[in-house]
């Protein structure tokens, strides 16, 4: 299923002389404390984040999961799911593949596929966290940390294949998330887990072609309740710097413990040039996976500071890749992940507005109340009519949620695909 543009069109006329409006009242604002609009617009429009392939279906914990109904069941239907979210919020041009949750079976048709809803392939996922039918080893007791050689090997054979699969269908980056750590004291010696996890990454990083990147994700627990071995971003930030200059962190701001000032890791990797990737949810007690935004967005946004900050300043950073990395577990996942980009864009356009110049000086005049002020006058600025914009500028919906919901969509992919549930998670 494909969206018609015109019908788009047709639901923002609706909306466009209020929107006008909203928009001339901000832009005059904007204009008046010295921004341009038409950057910031430029901005936006360009800002685009992965739709990771197991997302579209209904999530669940380990008490329950409740389909949406009309899922995804192919990895067809997941990149025509993510084409959908991206005709509406044109903010979501790319897909992020688990793998083996999903193993094109024709590159070429799927590439081809994909191009059609123009989006491209971002990073791919490899999974050593659960076992794989067929496979002679078991990753109980850890993957790359494992005390066994033979299954150490087993999951670097596996990353080597996810690059191969991500190869054929343009990727150049390889997320590694590892389960690995102990649940109970003394199960593990840690500088041997350590050591190990150390050499099978640096085995796993040799093998990717030359313009490939290496992420590593980091979590302090979950699903193993004592220890992990990539606990958090020092620990990552060294396993990268051991496997060389293409290694990197990637942050998911979900794996920190309660009021972790992510902020600062975030400042501190990109000072670096360190800080590879980004995984977008949000939470409120531990790895949650929420919508973005929906719990703390004036962290988020305090975040996107930085992010812009770094973005530029540090030309020793590449540009990270995004990815918006939640779990739905009784929403609609599409009109979650709509929401997501609402909130990230929102974040964004609001770390734009900060006056770094001014909060410079603040800095440098010892004047805290002032830094306040110019942090806080940006994060209460209203700029969804600057993201509306954005919106019609590239085509999509002046409100995508609207706009799903006026469509149909749901049902219309509950009549075409039925009850179904979505494969992989
Ligand atoms: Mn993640």
């Amino acid at each position: 299923m494909k969206l018609d543009h015109n019908h788009i069109e047709t639901i923002n006329k609706k909306e466009l002389s209020q929107h006008q409006a909203d928009f001339d009242f901000l832009a005059n604002r904007l204009e008046q404390k010295g921004n341009h609009i038409n950057g910031l617009i430029e901005k936006l429009c360009a800002f685009q984040v992965a739709i990771p392939s197991w997302a579209l279906g209904a999530g669940g914990t380990r008490f329950g999961r409740f389909s949406t109904k009309g899922e995804p069941s192919t990895l067809e239907q997941k990149i025509e799911d993510v084409g959908l979210i991206h005709s509406l919020t044109k903010t979501a041009g790319a897909i992020s593949l688990h793998i083996p949750w999903d193993v094109p079976k024709d590159y070429k048709a799927i590439k081809e596929l994909a191009d059609s809803h123009d989006l491209i392939f971002d990073a791919v996922n490899s999974n050593t966290f659960q076992d794989q039918k067929n496979s002679p080893f078991s990753y109980k007791f850890g993957s790359l940390c494992n005390t066994d050689q033979k299954v150490r090997e087993q999951a670097i054979q596996h990353n080597m294949d996810v690059i191969a699969i991500g190869d054929k269908l343009g990727s150049k980056s390889l997320t590694v998330w590892l389960a690995d750590g102990a649940s109970f004291p003394g199960q593990h010696n840690f500088q041997a887990a350590l050591t190990n996890t150390q050499y099978s990454l640096q085995s796993i990083y040799k093998s990717m072609p030359q313009d490939w990147k290496l992420f590593i994700e980091y979590k302090p627990y979950e699903p193993n309740f004592y220890s992990t071995v990539i606990q958090d971003w020092g620990t990552s930030l060294m396993l990268a710097n051991e496997c060389g200059e293409r290694a990197y962190t990637l942050v998911d701001l979900g794996h920190h413990l309660p009021n972790t000032n992510i902020e600062q890791i975030v400042s501190t990797l990109m000072l670096k040039g360190k800080l590879g990737g980004f995984h977008f949810n949000d939470s409120k007690y531990g790895d949650d996976d929420l919508t973005v935004g929906s719990i703390k967005p004036y962290s988020l946004f305090l975040i996107f500071n930085e992010l812009v900050y770094g973005m530029e300043n540090n030309p020793q950073n590449p540009y990270p890749a995004w990815m918006i990395d939640a779990s739905h577990n009784i929403k609609d996942p599409l009109e979650d992940i709509i929401q997501s980009l609402e909130a990230i864009q929102e974040a964004y356009a609001k770390a734009l507005l900060i006056d770094q110049n001014k909060l410079r000086e603040a800095q440098l005049n010892y004047d805290v109340t002032l830094c306040q002020e110019i942090i806080q006058d940006a994060f209460r600025t209203d700029v969804r009519p600057l993201i509306a914009a954005a919106k019609i500028r590239s085509g999509g919906a002046i409100n995508p949620i609207k706009a799903y919901r006026e469509l149909g969509l749901r049902s219309k992919l509950i009549a075409k695909r039925g009850n179904s549930v979505a494969s992989g998670l």
